[in-house]
């Protein structure tokens, strides 16, 4: 810490405006050096959070840029240090030129996420709040960036916080017998139960809920597959709003994987249509129903397409079987053909307790049934009770909730056994620690400084 550092903030490439950031004690006096404001002020003579208009000009005196300079002093800046922000005109060479002056001025050019470290370290953001920077910036849906964003406002610090207090007043009453055990004597051993089975519950239904969460920001595989010509190409042409995959009367026309991510109700789905299943003697079309099955067997979620003009035939059976243990949705298309062979009480029949949606590809009815279905397997089903709002959770908060959990369900079993207190008490200090782990009040280095490599240079 300490030294000044500076980065491009704006993402490469031409553009608008481009930002360079420089932050650290140090950083109005390394700007004033190679900025010249129009007023011939300095930096420092300038108010805080205030907008300025001059220009960046080198060793020579020559002018590189004409941009405006805005000045955060600490503690009231991103990193919670002083802050000077220069918005360039945008243009990539007069945007690294500038950089450059500021560098050779005395900055030291950013490592990746410095910029959002110094604001954890500062006490600005806790670890929750800077992942959930990232989060933000990798959005690829509006519910996931809707859920980042009640992240970096605190909505799963504020949980985890009620979570720590709980478990550290539990740990007091523990540690009363411990410590006093003439005095205080033996724990009560009812309220102990009943107040770790409450936390227990607190970390289920985050667990629960921030799975559900998660498929805004992971999204999810779903896979269109059946025998050739039971219109799967006709359905993802239909998902997608765009003819992306060739259709035509002619069985076996697919022959390779075609990938589409689409949005359904907010989740990102790639939906992959593939070549249909079947015995063939041609060369490329047998390579087609390779790739299929393993795109079959990456699968999340299975779309088994069946025709309702030809029915179920030994083909369906067959794919069934290999789709067995697949989640997965059954669609009935071309329910427009008058004289269909096939209803959906049949399917039920043949697929027991199976999900079924009818559908026309070609008219385009049904889809929003189908939609509406996806959703539910996606997200499955929320409890109308449940009092904790949704909130999103990235996989190493996950594994940490699932370790703290871990040890409240021992605590709870060491209490229901009246088990030596001791014990007892070493799991419920270790809750408590991988909940510091998760908000970064007591994280170890290399986790944080993992995190943090992860971000682009500038963040
Ligand atoms: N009547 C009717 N015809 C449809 C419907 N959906 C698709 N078709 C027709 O069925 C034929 C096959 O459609 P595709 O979408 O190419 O079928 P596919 O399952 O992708 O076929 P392969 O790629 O060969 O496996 C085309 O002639 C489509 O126009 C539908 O809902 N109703
Ligand atoms: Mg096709």
């Amino acid at each position: 810490m300490g030294d000044c550092i500076a980065a491009i903030s704006t993402p490469p490439g031409e553009g608008g405006i481009a930002v360079i950031r420089v932050s650290g004690e140090s950083a109005p006096e390394i700007v004033d050096k190679v900025f010249m404001s129009r007023s011939g002020k300095k930096l420092h003579e300038f108010k805080t959070h205030s907008l300025n208009l001059g220009y960046i000009r080198d060793e020579n005196g020559t002018l590189i840029d004409e941009v405006l300079v805005s000045r955060m002093d600490a503690p009231h800046s991103y990193t919670g240090e002083n802050v000077v922000e220069i918005n360039c005109h945008g243009g990539a060479v007069a945007t690294r030129r500038c950089l450059e002056l500021v560098i050779n001025a005395g900055a030291r050019l950013a490592h990746p996420g410095e910029f959002t470290k110094r604001a954890f370290l500062n006490g600005r953001l806790d670890m929750v709040q800077a992942e959930a920077v990232i989060e933000i910036i990798r959005a690829r849906s509006e519910k996931a960036l809707a859920l980042s964003t009640r992240n970096l406002r605190g909505a799963l610090s504020k949980t985890l916080q009620q979570v720590e207090e709980e478990l550290i007043f539990i740990n007091s009453r523990i540690e009363g017998s411990i410590d006093f055990p003439e005095e205080v004597g033996e724990p009560d051993w009812l309220e102990l139960e009943e107040r770790l089975q409450a936390v227990e519950g607190r970390l289920q239904k985050l667990a629960a809920g921030s799975k559900r969460a998660r498929v805004y920001r992971d999204g999810v595989r779903v896979v269109i597959a059946g025998k050739p010509n039971v219109g799967k190409s006709s359905l993802l042409n239909v998902l997608a709003q765009k003819e992306r995959a060739i259709v035509t009367e002619i069985p076996g026309t697919t022959r390779d994987l075609i990938e589409d991510l689409i949005y359904i109700k907010g989740i990102p789905v790639w939906v992959t249509d593939t070549a249909g299943i079947r015995e063939t003697r041609d060369v490329i079309e047998s390579m087609g129903v390779e790739k299929t099955r393993t795109a079959l067997a990456e699968a999340d979620i299975v779309v088994f397409v069946v025709d309702a003009s030809t029915g179920i035939q030994v083909e369906d059976l067959e794919i069934m079987q290999q789709i067995e243990d697949k989640r997965k949705l059954v669609v009935i298309n071309k329910t427009d053909i008058q004289d269909r062979s096939l209803s959906a009480e049949e399917v039920r029949n043949i697929f027991s307790g199976i999900n079924l949606v009818e559908i026309s590809a070609l008219e385009e009815t049904g889809i929003e049934e189908l939609e509406s279905a996806l959703e539910k397997m996606i997200v499955g089903k929320k409890d109308p009770e449940e009092a904790e709002p949704e909130i999103m959770t990235n996989l190493r908060q996950e594994r940490a909730i699932e370790a703290a959990l871990g040890h409240v369900q021992d605590a709870i079993d060491g209490v229901k056994k009246r088990q030596p207190i001791d014990g007892i008490a070493v799991d419920t200090w270790g809750a408590v620690s991988w909940i510091e782990e998760i908000t970064g009040k007591a994280i170890r280095t290399d986790v944080m400084e993992r995190i943090f490599a992860d971000f682009c240079i500038g963040k």
